[in-house]
C-alpha cells in the first residue's frame, strides 16, 4: 500500500498543509527537509520539488505537487468527505482569493522579505528599505482580512483551506510580533483550539504555542 508522503519543515508554510492532512485524517509519511541546512537543494530532494521549496506531496499514486496551493486544492479535491472546500460558487471564489492574497502576496511579497531580505536586496541600505517594505505589505495585508473576517468565524463561514493558508501567516506574525488585528487574532486563537492544529504543532515542536508562550 502506497501512502502520501509529505515533504515538510516544521514552523515554515508546510505547517498550514500539515493541518489539512491532519484534518483529512489518512495516513501519510513525512519527510523532513531541513532547510537551514540547505535539504532544499540536494539532488535527491530536486528531482522531487525542482524549485527546492516546502512543502511538496507526492501522493499516493505517484503525482508530484510542488506548490501551497496545487496541494490544498488536490487535497480537498481527493478527499471530499474532509469539507476543505466549501459548496456555493461565491464561498469557493472567497476561498480562492483569500488563500491566493495569504501565500502569494503576504508570504511571497511580505514575509519573504523579512524571513529572506538578502534574496531582496542590492546591498545594506537596500536592505532596510526592504525589510519596510515587507511590514507595510503585511500591516496593508492584515487589514484587508481583518475586514474578510468581520462577523466570520472562518473565512467561509466554516474552515477551509483558507484557513490553513492565513493560519500559518498569523502563527509568523505571531513569532514575530507583528500584531495581529482583533478579528484576526480571534482566528488565531480559534485554529489553535482546533485538534488538528494542536496535533501538529505539538509534532512540530510547538507545543509552548499552545500554553500562550
Ligand atoms: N509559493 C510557494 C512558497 C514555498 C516557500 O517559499 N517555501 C519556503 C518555506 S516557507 C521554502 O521552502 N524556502 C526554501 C528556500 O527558498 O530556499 C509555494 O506555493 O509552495
Amino acid at each position: 500500500m502506497a501512502y502520501m508522503k509529505f515533504y515538510m519543515t516544521p514552523g515554515s508554510c508546510s505547517t498550514g498543509i500539515h493541518i489539512l492532512l491532519e484534518e483529512i485524517g489518512e495516513i501519510f509519511q513525512v519527510y523532513l527537509v531541513n532547510l537551514m541546512a540547505g535539504d532544499q537543494f540536494k539532488p535527491e530532494y530536486l528531482a522531487i520539488n525542482p524549485r527546492g521549496s516546502v512543502p511538496a506531496l507526492v501522493t499516493e499514486d505517484g503525482k508530484a505537487l510542488i506548490s501551497w496551493q496545487s496541494i490544498a486544492c488536490s487535497l480537498a479535491e481527493d478527499y471530499p468527505q474532509a469539507r476543505l472546500m466549501p459548496e456555493g460558487d461565491e464561498d469557493r471564489t472567497r476561498v480562492m482569493k483569500v488563500m491566493d492574497y495569504a501565500v502569494n502576496t503576504m508570504h511571497g511579497e511580505g514575509f519573504a522579505r523579512i524571513f529572506t531580505t538578502d534574496r531582496f536586496a542590492m546591498d545594506e541600505n537596500d536592505a532596510k528599505d526592504e525589510l519596510a517594505l515587507g511590514r507595510r505589505i503585511l500591516d496593508k495585508g492584515f487589514a484587508r482580512i481583518e475586514e474578510v473576517l468581520e462577523g466570520r468565524s472562518y473565512v467561509a463561514g466554516q474552515f477551509s483551506i483558507a484557513d490553513a493558508a492565513l493560519f500559518y501567516i498569523e502563527f509568523w506574525a505571531d513569532r514575530t510580533d507583528i500584531p495581529l488585528p482583533p478579528n484576526c487574532r480571534a482566528h488565531y486563537d480559534r485554529m489553535l483550539q482546533r485538534p488538528s492544529v494542536r496535533q501538529i504543532l505539538m509534532e512540530e515542536g510547538y507545543a509552548r504555542v499552545l500554553n500562550g508562550s
